[in-house]
This record gives C-alpha cells, structure tokens and sequence, in this order.
C-alpha cells in the first residue's frame, strides 16, 4: 500500500484537510526534544496553522531522545501525518505538515546540538515526561548522581538528557552571537518552565559560570498549561486508518477536539502570533496549571488506577459505572477547594466539560497508559491538594481513595488475579516495599516511606496516614467499584 508522503498528498480523499501551504518554503523555527503523539496533536498543530496563516518561520525539527520510533514512522513520510480528531462518532482527519523531520539523538547528538543553534531557530518545546528533566524529586535540585546527567556534565560534546542537550546549543549560541532560544516545556508538571531552568542553570553553572549568567539574564522558559487528550495510536487505529485513506499512514495520532495552551507571555526571541492562533498569553499560568492538574489529571489517575484494577480497560468504560462517575464528582468536590480559578474559568461548567471530554468513546483511551509513571504524576495531581486540604482541617476522604489506588496497582495484580507490569520508574522499589511487609497497614506504611513521593509532611500526618489506610483496606476487601461507592454514599 502506498505511505502518506509528500508524493502521495494529492492522492489522499478530498475531505481530508491538508497543508495549504508551499512546505518547500518552510523554515525550521522550532525544534521539539521528545516527539511523541502528544506533540503531534497538541503543538504541532498551533505551529501549523501559523504556517497556514503564511509565517512560513514555524517548521518543527523533532527529535527523540531515546527509541527510533518515531522517526521510522515519519522520516519515511516526509514528516507529514495525519492527525484524528475523534468526537463520539465524528471523525475529522487533518494532515499536518509542519514536522520537518526527525533526528535520533542518540544517533548523532552533535547534529541536535547544531539544529538547536541555528540562527533561525527560535524556540524549543519539549515533552520528555516528569522523569526527564533530571530533577530530584523531593529537594527539586538537578540529579548530580543521575549516571547521565554525571555524563552530560563530565562532557557535552555528545548530551543525552534533555537539559544537557539545551545547554550545549545555548553554549553555542552564545559563541556564534546569536540570542538564546525560548525553552517551552509542555509536561504535566505544576512550574514546568521553572523547572527545566533549574535543570539548565545547574547545569550550565557547573560547566561555565558566564554561559550560566548569559542564560540567566536573556533566556526565557515561560510557564505553560496545556491540555489535549491524545491516547496512544493503536495499530487498529492505523489499520482503520488506512481503509479510509486508502494510503498508510504509520505517524497518525487520535485526539479529542478539546485543546488548550495557556503560555507565560514571556520570550527570549521571535514567536509566531500565538494569541492569533488562540493560544493564551498570560502573566499567570499558575492558576491554569493547578485547575488542570487537580481537576482533569487528579480524576484521570484516580480513575485509571480504580478503573484497571477492576479490569476496565478504557477511561469511558470505567465511567459508564456509576459509582466510579460519582466517585469522581467527590474527588472535584475535595480538589476544587483547593484552585483558584484563573479569571474566565467557571468551575462548574469546567467540570461538565471534562465529564463529557472523559467519557468520550470514540478515544479508547486506556487506564493502564495513564497508570504509567504514578510515582512521578502523583505528587501534583493528588498529593498537593491533600495537604492543602489538611492544612484546611478538611476531610480527604476521595483524594485517600485515589493514591490507595495507586498504591493497590504497584502490587501488580488486578483484582481478578492478572498480573500487570507496573510501569513506573520507581516500580523496583515499590515492589520491594510491598514484598517485605505483611497487613495492608504494613503495605501503606510501606510505601509511605518514599519520600520521592510522599513528603513528610504527609507521611507524618496521622490524618492523612488514616485516610489513606482506610481506602486501602475498603479497596483490598470490597474491590475498587464498592469502595468507591461506599465512600459516595457516606460523603451523602
Ligand atoms: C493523562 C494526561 O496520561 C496521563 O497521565 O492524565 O496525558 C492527560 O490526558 C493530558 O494531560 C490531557 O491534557
């Protein structure tokens, strides 16, 4: 079967919406360090329709830090794929072009470093996960005894993290005069743009005092929220696909049509309009990014853990049960005392929205991927607005539900007996907290003592110790749908 690519464009069904732009003028003015759906579906998109509005600047070098995946999906298709919106049983297919190719790191880190410093080159995104930005979790410093970053740091003629891939092109930069690139962090994680300037500082500082006082004063690494819901393609997905093109497309990505991103309006260099191409420039993006985290990732973790461990495969299967649906109103109804909404967003019809973006089916969106990486997303999505709400003498009683229930999924078997891999960074360690101790309590207790994740605050609060153990053992001995629904029942 033919492959969707520059030649086989025209071939493709007149509805589908292409670039109408000549891709033979594009610049690259943005290089994205992690390339994966997310970006695919989410920036990508903002920076093709600055193409198609004729700011021909904004062309994306990807670049994936680690697997060749991604590039073998779209090296061989000229960077274009195709990007499906999925809405119940709506369905509208977009070809992007704004991709211009994709390096593997790892193959050939010098020729990152030089794309990165190219004079025309303006800004980076990156999507590396909470795990790449190297940082410890619990004093927020860079991890000095990370073996990479401890590499990165003895020499950068080759970087392989993310941080030290930024520093050697901004030590470039600086050599050929040019300005710093905007660095834009588009992960889940509340002060993002703070944290990869941590990252970056500490280590440019630790290598060069004056490159470190350069980036300080003229670099840029504004906060971001943003927000899609892009599960992760299945080759169903490609194969369905394929049928409506008539053409192969190894690249495409499913979304919802909900998208959102809210930028700290502050830039080192040139940017395209963005407030033209409706993303929101603010001064504030704190109060977006807690709403977010809280309200949308606080109920997607929960429910993922809650959800697979009854065997639900999909965000909205598990939803369909009604006591995992009024389960997460009272989650909202705990995590909403804690945002304050930024002006312009009213909470309720926010949560209306997110019910039904959650409950969308045409998504497939499945709860063992958002399962993933608990350990790193748990923190500031279920953990921070507990401890406000204790701070408040208020009762966490839903919240406690939701991290016993990542705690229930780190021992690896569902409640019908599978067992699952745990994928988390800190799933050897939380295997063998749970393999040494005996009661539920003993397991709680256990896994309390990660103080990667649980600050002491909490794991030293017998309120917070309490809830989280009773939610355990509601879990352990009623199974998640009855937990959830005893614990509705007694908020009533
Ligand atoms: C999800 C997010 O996988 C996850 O952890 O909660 O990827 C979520 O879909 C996005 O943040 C939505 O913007």
């Amino acid at each position: 079967m033919t492959r969707l690519s520059a030649s086989s464009l025209a071939d493709l069904p007149a509805d589908v919406a292409r670039p109408a732009y000549d891709r033979t003028k594009v610049r690259i003015g943005v290089v994205h360090l992690g390339i994966g759906a997310f970006h695919r579906a989410h920036q990508a998109v903002v920076f093709d329709d600055a193409l198609g509005a004729g700011d021909l600047r904004w062309g994306v070098l990807g670049a994936s830090l680690r697997s060749p995946a991604v590039a073998q999906q779209l090296n061989p298709q000229d960077g274009l794929y195709t990007l499906v919106v999925r809405d119940g049983a709506d369905e509208r297919l977009r070809v992007i072009g704004a991709g211009q190719g994709v390096l593997i790191a790892p193959d050939d880190p010098a020729a990152l470093v030089a794309a990165m410093a190219d004079a025309e080159v303006h800004i980076v995104t990156l999507t590396v996960t909470e795990k790449g930005y190297r940082l410890d979790p619990v004093t927020g410093a860079l991890q000095l005894d990370d073996p990479e970053v401890a590499a990165d740091l003895a020499d950068l003629s080759a970087p392989r993290t993310a941080p030290g891939f930024i520093v050697a092109a901004l030590a470039a930069r600086r050599a050929a005069g040019l300005k710093p690139f905007t660095v834009i962090s588009c992960d889940n994680l509340p002060h993002n743009g703070a944290r990869i300037r941590e990252a970056v500082l500490a280590m440019a500082g630790r290598i060069d005092v004056g490159l470190a006082g350069w980036i300080e004063q003229r670099g840029a690494f504004p906060q971001t929220m943003i927000d899609r819901i892009v599960p992760a393609t299945t080759p169903d997905d490609i194969a369905r696909l394929a049928a409506r093109l008539g053409m192969e497309d190894q690249g495409m990505v499913k979304a919802e049509p909900f998208t959102q991103w809210v930028i700290e309006d502050r830039f080192a260099g040139q940017r395209p309009d963005f407030t033209a191409l409706g993303v929101q420039l603010t001064d504030a993006v704190a109060p977006w990014e807690d709403a977010k985290l809280r309200l949308l990732n606080g109920a997607h973790s929960a429910i993922a853990y809650l959800g697979a461990l009854s065997g639900h495969e999909y965000v909205h299967e598990a939803l369909a049960v009604p006591a995992f649906a009024a389960y997460v109103e009272a989650l909202w109804d705990e995590a909403q005392t804690t945002v304050d909404p930024p002006p312009g967003l009213d909470i309720d019809a926010y949560r209306r929205a997110l019910m039904a973006r959650f409950r969308n089916a045409a998504l497939m969106h499945r709860t063992r991927q958002i399962a993933m990486d608990g350990s790193q997303k748990l923190p500031q999505r279920l953990l921070a607005g507990a401890a406000e709400r204790l701070a408040q003498g208020q009762d966490i009683a839903a919240m406690a539900l939701g991290i016993a229930a990542w705690m229930r999924w780190q021992s690896g078997v569902t409640e019908a007996g599978e067992v699952v891999v745990v994928d988390d960074p800190l799933a050897g360690r939380t295997a063998a907290l749970l393999a040494s101790a005996g009661s539920d309590e003993d397991k709680v207790a256990a896994l309390l003592t990660l103080t990667a994740v649980f600050p002491p605050a909490l794991s030293g609060d017998a309120r917070f110790v309490g809830a989280v153990t009773q939610a355990y053992l509601s879990l352990s001995q009623h199974g998640a749908a009855q937990a959830a629904r005893r614990l509705v029942e007694a908020a009533r």
